[in-house]
């Protein structure tokens, strides 16, 4: 006997005994399924179709939100560029497009498979068993994601955990319930899909034909799309007009483009404008150098065009002016340096301070602005000084810089 087998011998009375106990009911639900299961919007093609829709945005949601991930929390093994300059924009830009883009294709999926949920006998055997529990982390923890995400992006943050853990943790669990679900379901939908013909899931006598699947596809396809377009323009500025329903619009805002915390909201509005506002630069707890903030701006400045590109989704490209990371670990005497930690003169939160690994803080790019398209940075901007590098994650954009720790 196979293991399965012997778990099934194990279990079946069990089961059997739920059965029998349900079975009054069961029969009169068995019926309603099966009308259902008739009409073509709860047939198979359509949880086809929009399963491999649905599965390619969580899949390159997936893999986006975990580079995003490794890139805010490097383990040892992981080593993010500072080049290409505009590619984390991208990368979060789809991360966030695919998650709204998944919202309208989600509920029309449940929507159409939820008759199948009442199937006797409960399961048919052990493996049968697991796909239909894995169905649980898989659908909770699609909902999750995409009500936490949405929340994110609205900067609505009703949640007692951090959200990047909570947010990460459920999308490992969601995704390796989604495979357990692909792997069962691959054999059926190649079936549908070759097949081609519009056949009902179950052959009963419909008792009420609904609308046809095409339209039922089509529909959930175009909210998707309209979605998408609805949001989008926070990131594809020439679409930024139509985008109505995006949180954040890259022309909007002090000085032309969001931002994220105010002056106020860090409690830096006096300690920012100190006229002895200085940077000091120390490797490990040993001072190396401190610059004035004048003596900062006379030295030679390095304009380059970069993005910020927020975690939320939306990123604006802006033109910087500042001098050079590697500049003033030079003038400092900093020596071979290994990364460069920097601080801000934000005194709590968790963005007050990040680090730059060699190729990042070597990046003739990488600079501590003091201007941004040709103006003084405005208070919530960082003035007076604020890191900006390519291929960052705004979070590690730290504003109102202050310090170097050089390791
Ligand atoms: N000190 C400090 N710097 C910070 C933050 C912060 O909270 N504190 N927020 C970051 C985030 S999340 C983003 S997206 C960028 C946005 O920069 P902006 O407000 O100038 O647009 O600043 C980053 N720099
Ligand atoms: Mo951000």
């Amino acid at each position: 006997m196979s293991a399965p087998t012997r778990a099934l011998a194990f279990i079946a009375p069990a089961r059997d005994r739920v059965d029998r106990l349900v079975s009054p009911v069961t029969s009169r639900v068995t019926r309603w399924r099966d009308e259902r299961l008739a009409e073509p919007k709860h047939g198979d093609r359509v949880a086809a179709i929009l399963g491999i829709a649905l599965g390619a945005c969580f899949m390159i949601c997936f893999v986006t939100g975990l580079l995003s991930h490794l890139i805010q929390h490097p383990p040892t093994w992981f080593t993010w560029t500072a080049r290409p300059a505009g590619l984390y924009r991208v990368t979060q830009g789809l991360h966030v497009a695919t998650g709204v883009a998944s919202i309208p294709l989600l509920f029309a999926k449940l929507w159409s498979v939820f008759p199948r949920l009442f199937q006797w006998p409960l399961f048919k055997d052990p493996l049968h068993l697991l796909e239909r529990l894995s169905l649980l982390p898989l659908v909770g923890g699609a909902i999750f994601l995409v009500v936490t995400g949405v929340a994110n992006i609205e900067l609505w943050y009703p949640w007692v955990f951090f959200f990047p853990a909570g947010h990460y943790a459920i999308a490992i669990v969601t995704m390796g319930a989604l495979f357990i679900h692909v792997y069962a379901k691959i054999r059926i939908t190649r079936r549908v899909l070759r097949r081609g013909a519009i056949e009902p899931a179950v052959t009963v006598e419909p008792t009420r034909v609904g609308g046809g699947r095409r339209q039922f596809i089509g529909v959930a396809v175009a909210s998707s799309a309209g979605l998408v377009l609805a949001t989008v323009g926070q990131t594809i500025s020439p679409l930024r007009k139509i985008s109505i329903l995006a949180p954040r619009r890259p022309d909007t805002g002090v000085q032309g483009f969001p931002v994220n915390k105010t002056a106020i909201e860090a409690g830096v509005t006096n300690t920012a404008q100190d006229p002895n506002y200085s940077v000091i630069v120390q490797r490990g707890s040993t001072m190396l150098r401190t610059f004035t903030i004048d003596e900062i701006r006379a030295m030679p400045m390095r304009t380059a065009t970069l993005p910020i590109a927020c975690v939320e989704g939306w990123s604006a490209n802006r033109v910087w002016t500042g001098v050079q990371v590697r500049a003033l670990v030079e003038l400092a005497g900093g020596g071979d340096v290994g990364q460069v930690s920097v601080e801000s003169l934000q005194r709590g939160g968790r963005y007050r301070r990040s680090i730059l690994n060699r190729g990042e803080y070597t990046d003739e790019d990488t600079l501590l602005a003091v201007m941004v398209d040709g103006e003084s940075l405005a208070p919530d901007h960082g003035y007076p000084l604020r890191l900006i590098a390519p291929n960052r994650p705004g979070v590690l954009q730290t504003k109102w810089v202050t310090k170097l720790v050089l390791s």
